[in-house]
């Protein structure tokens, strides 16, 4: 994987832009894997100079952060993350409003989102959710390969499965929202409390459970399914899988933090960060989400969207405060509280 990204990191610098003199810094918030997360900021501060404080933090983590620094706001951008709680800062007031140029450019998922926050959010990128597998546990375990969401439930399953935890990860709160738009919600938390039986661990972070399954500590993550192939590329028994039943899809999301410091630099790199070539820094670093910019090179290992059955998930609803609010504390009460 470094050899990947220190090939590309030259080529993208001689290919953009010059190294420049530094002047400036960002303060910023990455929701997005480390090793991607980190070719921005190098990539960015060499090319734009302009200097990147970065913390990384989950979608959940990132919003309590910025919600907890309303008052004095120390972040100046908060990149990736699932799409639900960028809506939410911005329905509370938290984000910028700012209209790109590029806009136009995106897809229109990634323009949907901008338009439904009042444009204090973008997409940056797309990607399903679904299951990882071990290729050798499952094997070895002799278990079949989950394809509905009713599969998980079977007695087989009991203590092999890893998921996130929805008060803190983004990605297992959008396999809650899936759920209750696939299923209605009553059914969705009945087939969640049956679930919780098969659970071995709940993880803070939603990239956790993949990478859990990939080293052979699991045998099933719920998952998004476009980090299978960064760990399959490792060398990993890992496959990935999405329910042939209908699953939902994430919109990560870039946002400006209202009240920012280093406003100038924020705007500079929210316009870098929507460019292709500064977009394809995530497949350079293993990273296969589908790339909101039209122009953006889309690796053959992205997951291939036509050949998924996808629910219309209603990102508006779902990105709402109170919706989120509700079904997290439900899960808590009627899902977490049950003994496994
Ligand atoms: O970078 C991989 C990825 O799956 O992680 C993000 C995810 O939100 C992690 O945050 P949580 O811990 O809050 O779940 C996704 O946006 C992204 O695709």
């Amino acid at each position: 994987m470094k050899k990947t990204i220190w090939v590309a990191l030259p080529m993208w610098l001689a290919t953009s832009h010059m190294a420049q003199a530094q002047s400036g810094e960002i303060n910023m918030i990455c929701s997005a894997q480390a090793a991607w997360c980190n070719i921005l900021a190098v990539t960015f501060e060499k090319s734009q100079g302009v200097k990147v404080n970065m913390t990384l933090k989950g979608s959940g983590e990132a919003l309590a952060q910025i919600l907890a620094e309303r008052a004095n706001p120390k972040t100046d951008l908060w990149f990736g993350g699932t799409g639900d709680p960028h809506l939410q800062a911005a329905e509370q007031n938290l984000t910028l409003e700012y209209k790109s140029p590029t806009l136009p450019k995106l897809h229109d998922w990634a323009q949907k989102q901008a338009a439904q926050s009042g444009y204090k959010t973008v997409g940056i990128y797309s990607g399903p959710l679904g299951f990882g597998y071990n290729t050798e546990l499952i094997a070895k375990k002799k278990l079949p390969i989950p394809k509905t969401w009713g599969d998980l439930l079977k007695p087989e399953y009991k203590g092999e499965i890893q998921s996130a935890n929805p008060a803190s990860s983004g990605t297992a709160y959008t396999m809650i929202a899936t759920l209750v738009q696939l299923m209605g919600e009553d059914q969705a938390f009945e087939y969640l409390k049956k679930l919780h039986g098969n659970i071995a661990t709940y993880t803070r972070s939603g990239t956790a459970p993949i990478k859990a399954v990939a080293r052979g500590e699991a045998t099933v993550s719920i998952s998004f399914v476009h980090d299978g192939p960064g760990e399959k590329a490792q060398g990993f028994p890992l496959e990935t899988i999405t329910p042939v039943d209908g699953t939902g899809a994430e919109i990560g999301s870039m946002s400006i933090i209202r009240g920012a410091r280093n406003m100038d630099a924020a705007k500079k790199f929210y316009e870098w960060a929507l460019t292709p070539s500064a977009q394809a820094l995530g497949a350079a670093t293993l990273q296969f989400q589908l790339p909101s910019h039209k122009d953006t090179k889309v690796d053959p290992r992205v997951p291939d969207f036509r050949k998924i059955k996808l629910i219309n998930y209603d990102y508006a609803k779902y990105g709402q405060t109170a919706e989120r609010r509700r079904l997290i504390q439900r899960w808590e009460r009627e899902v977490n509280s049950l003994s496994r």
